[in-house]
């Protein structure tokens, strides 16, 4: 009886019982589980603390200190189920690395949870693509899909670099969100082209990105967005697996093998192969990335060598000396050249096959 009268004289607790009844007898009446009416739940019990609070702030607009409007931060609930220590999301693959960086597979994470936290700092998110000559060709499909899967919800510069400033087509946008086109010069030899993307991501970095976004998420264009791509690749530095290269060994990566080159890795070290069209992290990080790829490839340029895989191979030898603090699966820079292994249960950026005649110059 004293719980009841307590509940009563409380707003939050009585909105909360109200809920809680109304839910009770609508699952009853729909027979239906938890787990699959979570979103429901989750989107009722917002409401539901968002008016308690506005209640609660109604009833101490007595007190007028300074110090009142702290009565009222507001902590977000959040429903799920509990994590279970004895039932991993994930047993068939690696979900972190000896330095302790979640390496990110389907499963592993609840995006909600991840949404509600990166909501709370409001954070500001940058895609840098360039495309430079003919491969203006893939910006539609790539900002379109964007908007539908790339950081739905939360604040985004889309960062186009390109010589060809009159081939950028309009787009619309999402609330918060935008395009910038920044106009580069094209070099002339293709492997100029996607090395040089290091020297003006970190020229345009100290310049404006810092001022501008949070996180950087630097990846090549001629991709597809085909599923969510959100706030879980957030880290101060991220990669992601190469996808014709998680299952194999040490010796089979095409690490720069030859030791006069800056970006070799000896046989006996390396921890993955990270593909070279996906990095980021916060802007200080991919400043330190970029300027150390590019200072590595015009040391090698002096001694008239240039790396195997160009960019790549200046990229797996940075991240052997400074581990990325998070590594997304292959799910995240997919090629169905590679078809359709078990372990990747979804294909969330995809290559496009590109017809090598038609783009390479
Ligand atoms: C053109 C011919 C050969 C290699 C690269 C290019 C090229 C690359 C180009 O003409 N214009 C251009 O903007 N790029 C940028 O570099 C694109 O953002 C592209 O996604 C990135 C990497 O080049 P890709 O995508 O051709 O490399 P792969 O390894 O994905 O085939
Ligand atoms: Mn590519």
């Amino acid at each position: 009886m004293r719980i009841f009268s307590k509940t009563l004289s409380n707003p939050r607790r009585l909105l909360f019982c109200l809920c809680a009844g109304l839910l009770l007898s609508w699952f009853t009446l729909k027979g239906t589980g938890l787990h699959a009416n979570l979103d429901l739940l989750c989107q009722l019990h917002r409401i539901l603390s968002t008016e308690a609070d506005l209640l609660s702030q109604h009833n101490s607009t007595g007190t007028n200190s300074h110090l009142s409007h702290l009565k009222d931060v507001k902590l977000p609930r959040i429903l799920y189920t509990k994590s279970d220590v004895f039932n991993p999301q994930r047993t068939d693959v690696l979900t972190v690395t000896p330095w302790l960086a979640p390496i990110v597979w389907h499963g592993t994470f609840n995006r909600h949870i991840l949404n509600t936290q990166f909501h709370q700092i409001d954070v500001r998110v940058g895609l840098t693509v360039f495309a430079i000559k003919k491969y203006t060709r893939f910006l539609n499909t790539f900002i379109e899909s964007a908007e539908k899967f790339f950081m739905v919800g939360h604040k985004v510069n889309y960062y186009v670099f390109t010589d060809r400033v009159n081939e950028i087509p309009n787009f619309t946008f999402a609330k918060g969100r935008r395009l910038v086109v920044l106009e580069v010069p094209a070099y002339e030899r293709w492997q100029d082209v996607t090395m040089r993307r290091m020297e003006m991501i970190r020229d345009f970095s100290i310049k404006r990105f810092v001022k501008e976004v949070d996180y950087l998420a630097c990846v090549d264009v001629d991709m597809v967005f085909l599923d969510e791509v959100g706030v879980e690749i957030l880290s101060n530095v991220f990669g992601a697996l190469h996808p014709g290269f998680f299952e194999k060994s040490r010796n089979e990566f095409t690490y720069e093998r030859r030791p006069q080159s800056s970006a070799y890795i000896p046989v006996e070290l390396g921890d993955f192969y990270f593909a070279g069209g996906y990095f980021g992290g916060v802007i200080e990080e991919v400043i330190k990335l970029t300027n150390y790829c590019h200072n590595a490839m015009m040391a090698d340029k002096q001694q008239n060598i240039e790396a195997l895989w160009q960019d790549e191979s200046y990229l797996n030898r940075y991240f052997l000396s400074h581990k990325p603090t998070k590594i997304l699966s292959p799910e995240y820079i997919w090629n169905n050249y590679y078809g359709s292994p078990a372990v990747v249960k979804t294909k969330r950026f995809l290559g496009i096959d590109k017809i090598y005649d038609e783009v390479r110059f």
